[in-house]
């Protein structure tokens, strides 16, 4: 079993029902557990700044899906939560990231693991290190020391996190 973090952003519509819409999803997928989730935090648009503040959270999942076809999975879901993809980096109904896998490095066409942006991203780093304290992220290092780097980006507690036992 992979060890897997994920990271979910929404600035559309209801965005707690769409974090806990794909958290269902994902508990359904045969082969793939949550095993944490993080505390929700709203934030401030990073990259384009005309849009709505989001909710974001991350979770850590055990998994033997491969990640390519894990993320085939994400995007299905993606898009069954009314994902539409019309510009980059722009307002999402959710975004479903896979931030590291294991300790894999992969770059490829489709998929680039570790996530490019978890370093800058300050909505990233700190919801990965309350649930995964001292994690080092292959090439980048540890967790602690990158949210110390990132500067303050707007980012406040919004609500706990979701029970990983809900009702499926
Ligand atoms: N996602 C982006 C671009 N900007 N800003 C915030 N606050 N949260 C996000 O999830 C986010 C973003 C592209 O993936
Ligand atoms: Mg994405
Ligand atoms: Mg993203």
């Amino acid at each position: 079993m992979a060890v897997c973090f994920l990271g979910f952003g929404s600035n559309i519509g209801d965005r707690m029902e769409y974090l806990s819409r794909a958290l269902k999803q994902i508990g359904m997928v045969p082969g793939a557990l949550i095993k944490q989730n993080s505390s929700i935090y709203e934030t401030e648009p990073l990259g384009d700044m005309h849009q709505r503040k989001f909710l974001n959270m991350v979770s850590r999942i055990e998994t033997g899906i491969p990640p390519h076809t894990l993320l085939e999975i994400l995007m299905e879901i993606e898009k069954k939560l009314g994902r539409k993809r019309l510009r980059k980096w722009g307002p999402r109904t959710i975004d479903i990231d896979i931030l590291l896998y294991d300790n894999m490095v992969i770059r490829d066409e489709t998929l680039t693991i570790p996530h490019p942006e978890i370093k800058n991203r300050a909505f990233v780093l700190i919801p990965l290190k309350e649930i995964a304290p001292g994690l080092i992220i292959p090439g980048e290092g540890k967790v602690e020391d990158l949210v110390e780097k990132v500067a303050n980006q707007g980012i406040s507690f919004y609500a706990k996190p979701f029970s990983i036992t809900f009702d499926k």
